[in-house]
């Protein structure tokens, strides 16, 4: 696909539409205690982090709107998100990387984790949501929080990868100096994810 046709018709190849908006995990949905309830942020950074759910809600805030590809062939689109970008965390030294950070692992509850390089990590089409919709998240969607990435119209420069990428109830970011697959990526996803090139498993 050219990237003139991306803007013709959003749907990548092998992909259909859905109006509903499926749900797709492995494993229970979690409750929520705000009480007990941190974020951690370590690794590949100057100092690591733990974040309380009210210091989450002060974090700079960014809305988007993105079309949702899952690898099982459904995609959603023009979705309205709202949350935080790691790319504002980053760029207003709210999180310090070291020279050496170049991958992000995503670990959400009960141990899912996804991998990203670091770029597509920091691409505005990668965000750490609270809202779907102008509501708080659906528990079964990954409230309070969850990493979701999509595509955005018109922006061609930017990598689009399945959704999977993005980890639903997340707890913590770990910024890492290589790669290192995630959940889907160790059990035959493949590692990239590109929706235009439908890398939807490992070669
Ligand atoms: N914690 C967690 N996050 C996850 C998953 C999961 O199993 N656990 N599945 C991924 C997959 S395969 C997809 S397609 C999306 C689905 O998001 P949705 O249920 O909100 O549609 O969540 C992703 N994030
Ligand atoms: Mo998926």
């Amino acid at each position: 696909m050219t990237p003139s046709d991306r803007r013709i018709n959003r749907l990548p190849p092998g992909q259909s539409l859905t109006g509903g908006f499926p749900t797709l995990h492995y494993g229970p949905v979690p409750t929520f205690n705000p009480a007990t309830w941190d974020f951690r942020i370590w690794g590949e950074v100057t100092e690591p982090l733990i974040w309380t759910w009210d210091q989450i809600l002060d974090l700079p805030r960014t809305q988007v709107n993105m079309d949702l590809h899952c690898v099982t062939t459904w995609s959603k689109l023009g979705t309205n998100w709202e949350g935080i970008s790691l790319k504002t965390l980053v760029d207003q030294s709210l999180i310090k990387l070291t020279t050496r950070a170049s991958h992000l692992m995503q670990h959400a509850e009960y141990g899912y984790t996804t991998n990203l390089p670091l770029e597509v990590a920091l691409q505005d089409n990668f965000l750490i949501a609270t809202h779907f919709e102008g509501q708080p998240l659906a528990p079964e969607h990954g409230y309070p929080l969850r990493g979701v990435i999509g595509t955005f119209v018109g922006r061609d420069d930017l990598k689009d990868v399945y959704l999977w990428k993005g980890a639903k109830w997340l707890r913590g970011l770990e910024f890492m100096d290589s790669d290192r697959p995630g959940f889907w990526e160790s059990n035959n996803y493949h590692n990239e994810g590109d929706v235009w090139k439908e890398q939807r498993f490992a070669p």
